[in-house]
């Protein structure tokens, strides 16, 4: 018998992936969540049926996510993440030495908890043994709200504004980040896929930029992801992505990445026409 799992991207369009077996199937207080085996992708976790990651494509998404904007910054010190259950940014965050406290605050234990028992490449630095790594199961915006001017770099890894991660991209929100970072602080939000999502970057970026005086959008190839095309948001009080970048310190970085270097940082903010459209101010 042949399984397929598909993710529809629109009414007429998906993405198929054959399937050897569940791993995992349940439902949480906040949603759907299933980790199965593909034979392509390797072990792939969905929240509401939507792919989250991928043991084979996480890298591109995790690396994206995380290094630009700890390039950026001069000296991150204290970085929070807000989503990202699975622990693939807090697993790249960890790779910074200079990074003395790595908070993770996912609304969803059961997605940390699977998250530790199935995907342990990516859960390596949440699973309790690194005392740089703090977790926290709460709701995002409640533990922003308590924690003024204490960050250097917060993260937003959400899932698409649907369901739990919905508040995550409304104003009301950045605002409550902006005041969460110190005066140099910098986020960094995956903003979906240029493709198939301008109306929801229109709206994003438009809410980012009252909050924030530097918005700029950049791209990754993420195959698994609608249409392969994904962007991130990067949003800064001071540093400015490309002309504040210190390319050597990026260039004779002490780790491995397989996707981010220092030139693909730079090439990664040029955006394509359409792409520029949807989040022109
Ligand atoms: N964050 C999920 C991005 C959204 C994917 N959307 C989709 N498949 N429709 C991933 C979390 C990884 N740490």
């Amino acid at each position: 018998m042949d399984m397929w799992y598909t993710e529809k991207h629109s009414e007429n369009v998906g993405i198929t992936m054959k399937v050897s077996r569940t791993l995992f199937s349940g439902k949480s207080d906040f949603q759907q969540l299933d980790i199965l085996e593909t034979l392509e992708y390797g072990r792939m976790m969905l929240l509401d049926g939507l792919v989250m990651v991928t043991e084979r494509d996480e890298f591109v998404y995790h690396d994206m996510i995380t290094h630009p904007a700890l390039f950026t910054h001069p000296d991150p010190k204290k970085v929070l993440v807000i989503g990202g259950g699975d622990g693939g940014t807090i697993r790249e965050i960890m790779k910074h030495k200079n990074v003395e406290l790595a908070v993770l605050c996912e609304i969803d234990g059961l997605v940390i908890d699977q998250a530790i028992e199935l995907l342990p490449s990516m859960s390596c630095e949440i699973d309790g043994s690194n005392p740089r790594v703090k977790l926290h199961v709460d709701d995002g915006i409640a533990y922003i709200k308590a924690h003024q001017g204490e960050f250097d770099i917060i993260l937003v890894d959400s899932t698409d504004p649907i369901g739990p991660a919905e508040g995550l991209f409304e104003e009301d929100f950045y605002r409550t980040v902006s005041a969460a970072l110190k005066d140099d602080g910098i986020m960094v939000a995956q903003s979906e896929s240029p493709f198939y999502h301008a109306e929801i970057q229109k709206n994003m970026y438009g809410n980012l930029r009252s909050v924030f005086p530097i918005v700029e959008m950049y791209q990754a190839f993420i195959p698994t992801y609608p249409s392969g095309l994904w962007s991130f948001a990067f949003a800064s009080k001071k540093y400015h992505p490309v002309r504040d970048f210190d390319r050597k310190r990026a260039q004779n970085r002490e780790f491995d990445t397989r996707y981010y270097n220092e030139d693909l940082h730079l090439g990664a903010f040029l955006l394509p026409t359409f792409a520029r459209e949807n989040i022109a101010g």
